[in-house]
């Protein structure tokens, strides 16, 4: 069959809105019908050439809400007509890393998804009789996408895709880097660096759980309003401090009487991912780094802040666990305890796609949400 898609033909490149050939679900597999996707900035940072797993052409997209419009073979914990939201992280249930308890980061199907490739190792994506690589396992920039079974999370009805397709990537990575990667506890001091959709989304998390005093940071001002309502207690522009941005992490350290018991990274900064580590608290402090840095970019701290007590983590989807939590995710934005609307600062047509990108890179959106 025909979708409607935005194609990356070419790193760097403006994608292009083309009728691709979509093949009907396999074994496993399960073709979605998108009603809406976000733009993350992850889908920035693989178009710009930076992600050595950036594969052209590709159809790049992994924030989505979409119905179920067929099933592959042996398909049964999704029927048609449900509601899904699609997971780049998805949840087998029996593969080591699912049977550890210790992480979310199932790899059923990493190795095919890393290429580009369904589990079969093919593509279900042509143009003009040329293979197109799947991106993330999810496609989301297609009005259909075929996409794995244990990649599918079925969410309520009721609750409005073109808001929960957040839940797919952004909010979910913000609040579970909170929740489940820090652990964060009431009356914490936290430092968030980089207030996009991640960065705020951390703040919410930081505010649900009790945090006490919440430190945003960004360089661009027109951040610090949602932040505020998110929950900081405090903003901060490295650029208005009297010393400069050199001494950001100096001035975190004196407003917190030795520094933040929490930091998390949001940006993908190699430089601010060492400050975000020792603006921490000696002895206990642990920094988050969610951000994705380019190719060849590495992290570099003196050994001594870790040996006095400092602990660098990583997370990724914010530790969740796609399938089996995000439905309660989505139950808790219909009950009103996680907030989506105002991060969608712009909605657009698949047409104008190219100037979400625009919107991102300006600073001038948190979230563009695509409506098919
Ligand atoms: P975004 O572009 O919406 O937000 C980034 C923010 O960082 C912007 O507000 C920008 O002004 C600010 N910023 C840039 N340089 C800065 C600096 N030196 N100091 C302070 N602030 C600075 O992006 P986003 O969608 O929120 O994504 C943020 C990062 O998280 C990206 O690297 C993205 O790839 C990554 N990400 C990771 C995961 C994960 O699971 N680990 C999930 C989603 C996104
Ligand atoms: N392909 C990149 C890595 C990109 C990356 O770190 N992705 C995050 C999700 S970002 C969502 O916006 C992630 O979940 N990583 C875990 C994984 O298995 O990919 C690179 O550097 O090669
Ligand atoms: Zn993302
Ligand atoms: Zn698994």
């Amino acid at each position: 069959m025909k979708s409607r898609a935005a194609v990356a033909f070419e790193a760097g490149k403006p994608l292009e809105i083309v009728d691709i050939d979509i093949e009907p679900p396999k074994k496993g597999e399960v073709l979605v019908r998108m009603v809406a996707t976000g733009v993350c900035h992850t889908d920035a940072y693989t178009l710009s050439g930076e992600d050595p797993e950036g594969l052209f052409p590709c159809v790049l997209g992994h924030e989505g809400g979409g119905v179920v419009e067929a099933l592959g073979e042996g398909v049964s914990t999704v029927a048609v007509g449900d509601h899904v939201i699609p997971l780049y992280t998805p949840e087998c249930g029996e593969c080591k890393f699912c049977r550890s308890g210790k992480t979310n980061l199932c790899q059923a199907i990493r190795s095919t998804q890393g290429r580009g490739l369904m589990p079969d190792g093919t593509s279900r994506l042509s143009y003009q009789g040329k293979p197109i690589h799947h991106y993330m396992g999810t496609s989301t920039f297609s009005e259909y996408a075929v996409i794995p079974e244990i990649a599918l999370a079925k969410i309520d009805e009721s609750a409005p895709l073109d808001k929960v397709c957040l839940l797919g990537c952004g909010v979910t990575t913000g609040i579970g880097a909170v929740t489940h990667t820090a652990k964060v506890e009431a009356g914490s001091t936290v430092a968030v660096f980089g207030l996009g959709g991640i960065g705020l989304s951390v703040i919410q998390g930081a505010a649900m759980a009790g945090a006490g005093r919440i430190i945003g940071v960004d360089l661009n001002p027109d951040k610090f309003e949602l932040a505020k309502q998110m929950g900081a207690t405090d903003v901060l522009n490295p650029d208005d401090l009297p010393d400069g941005r050199g001494s950001l992490q100096q001035a975190i350290v004196d407003m917190t009487d030795g520094g933040v018991d929490y930091s998390f990274e949001c940006v993908g900064n190699v430089d601010l991912m060492r400050t975000a580590l020792e603006c921490t608290h000696k002895g206990w402090g642990v920094s988050v780094i969610i951000g994705v840095a380019g190719a060849g970019k590495e992290i570099s701290t003196r050994p001594f802040q870790l040996v006095t007590g400092r602990v660098w983590k990583g997370s990724a989807f914010g530790g969740v666990k796609g399938r089996s939590e995000l439905p309660g995710f989505v139950d808790q934005y219909m009950s009103g305890d996680i907030k989506i609307d105002p991060f969608v600062t712009h909605t657009m047509k698949l047409e104008d796609i190219n100037k979400a990108f625009d919107a991102l890179h300006a600073g001038e959106s948190i979230r563009t949400v695509i409506l098919f």
